[in-house]
């Protein structure tokens, strides 16, 4: 079973996605999604120019060995670009494996670990009273976990709140657009909105929040420790994590549990915030984590140290990235979460796929791979256009994170 085509499909279903697909020579096809928010093109360039040439002829069923072979024979390790890439071709071989073996990818890794995949929604508006709404309409399609955001009053716009409340997409121009921020104003509202989603909708509901890498640690600590009452699920990505050891200032002053790894690449990015206890939930994933093979490795680091997996999932992850999370999700010990941003009508339609959400879970189906794919002709009538996220600058014009 020798890979004999591979190809890069670049496509714009209402936003940008860059698929792996592989055919070998018995005609079983896999795919993998290679897509970096803002940055398509350099993955597509990355797989094309320096990947796709190695990989024809390659015996399709040696996964592991394959991922060695590009992450240790590119000298260059690690980073967005190649690990994203290297994700894609991961999850594509496994995609034939399992199809290969006629079994659903969750069935090679183990076999199921649940009845299904908790996932969180996102519910977000500009006020308090209009989210409230919002996390009503989430709790009415039976969510059993929400995410919430709302503007904050001064500010012109704010991560997380936008226009179309089911279909968030933050690369909104071909050049980057600028939002402003206060953290003052930030941390002065935010618990308020918290009272009242808790009030309104009592105990049971898992309540999370995104704080996107805006605050230092102590700023963060005493956001955690003004949201305690509320009881989060968690407070995701509170500070910028490039210095893990600056979790430790948060974890001395807040039970708020954290969520820490979306844009993390690999092990090493998260190896001192598992092994210290500084997160409780961590949050790679597959397109990003170097592809199911490395995704598995930090879980089962995780696992050791009571760090529960809460994946990355929002639109700019494709089906083929949440299908084949959903694979993982559902056999390792130390599931979390699953975020489940759904994707437009028009993205579902070129990325058909066998998966379903029911009662506030995710199932992936028992088709054999992934169950997901990508239809070719209906892609091509989907150009690239040109996407960025936006940048953030602080009232006085400084730039800061976004
Ligand atoms: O900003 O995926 O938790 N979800 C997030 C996302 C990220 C985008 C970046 O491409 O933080 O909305
Ligand atoms: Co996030």
């Amino acid at each position: 079973m020798r890979i004999a085509e591979a190809r890069v499909v670049v496509t714009c279903p209402d936003r940008n996605f860059v698929t792996l697909k592989l055919v070998t020579d018995d005609g079983l096809t896999g795919v993998g999604d290679a897509t970096l928010n803002g940055r398509e093109l350099a993955v597509a360039a990355y797989l094309n120019e320096h990947v796709l040439p190695v990989l024809i002829g390659r015996d399709a069923a040696r996964i592991e060995d394959t991922w060695q072979f590009l992450y240790r024979g590119a000298y260059w390790r690690r980073g967005p670009v190649t690990m994203t890439a290297i994700a894609a071709v991961d999850t594509a071989l496994w995609d034939i494996k399992g199809k290969a073996a006629g079994l659903p990818v969750y069935q090679l890794l183990g076999g199921r670990c649940r009845d299904g995949v908790t996932v969180y929604g996102h519910a977000n508006a500009e006020t308090v009273d209009d989210v409230l709404a919002e996390v009503g309409r989430y709790v009415d399609m039976g969510y059993r976990a929400v995410r919430v955001q709302t503007g904050i009053p001064g500010l012109a716009s704010t991560y997380g709140v936008s226009g179309d409340k089911m279909f968030y997409e933050p690369a909104d121009a071909a050049l980057p657009s600028e939002n402003v921020w206060s953290t003052p104003a930030y941390l002065n509202h935010v618990p308020t909105v918290f009272e009242r989603v808790r009030a309104e909708f009592g105990p049971g509901l898992a309540l999370l929040h995104d704080v996107h890498h805006r605050l230092t640690p102590i700023e963060a600590a005493r956001l955690g420790r003004s949201l305690e009452p509320y009881a989060l699920t968690w407070m995701e990505d509170p500070v910028p994590a490039e210095l893990q050891e600056g979790f430790r200032l948060i974890r001395r002053h807040t039970t708020t549990p954290i969520a820490v790894g979306e844009v993390f690449n690999s092990i090493w990015d998260c190896q001192q915030l598992i092994s210290e206890q500084l997160i409780d939930y961590v949050r790679t994933t597959v397109v990003h984590a170097g592809g199911i093979s490395h995704l598995r490795r930090i879980f089962d680091l995780a696992a050791l140290y009571h760090v529960r997996s809460g994946s990355h999932g929002a639109t700019d992850l494709s089906p083929v990235c949440m299908a084949a999370a959903l694979h993982v999700d559902l056999s390792i010990p130390n599931f979390g979460l699953q975020e489940y941003m759904r994707h437009t009508p028009a993205t579902d339609a070129v990325f058909p796929h066998s998966y379903r959400f029911a009662d506030g879970y995710l199932h992936p189906g028992e088709e054999p791979g992934l169950g997901v794919d990508i239809d070719e002709d209906l892609a091509a009538q989907y150009p690239y256009r040109p996407a960025q996220l936006p940048v953030n600058r602080l009232v006085d014009g400084t730039m800061h994170n976004w």
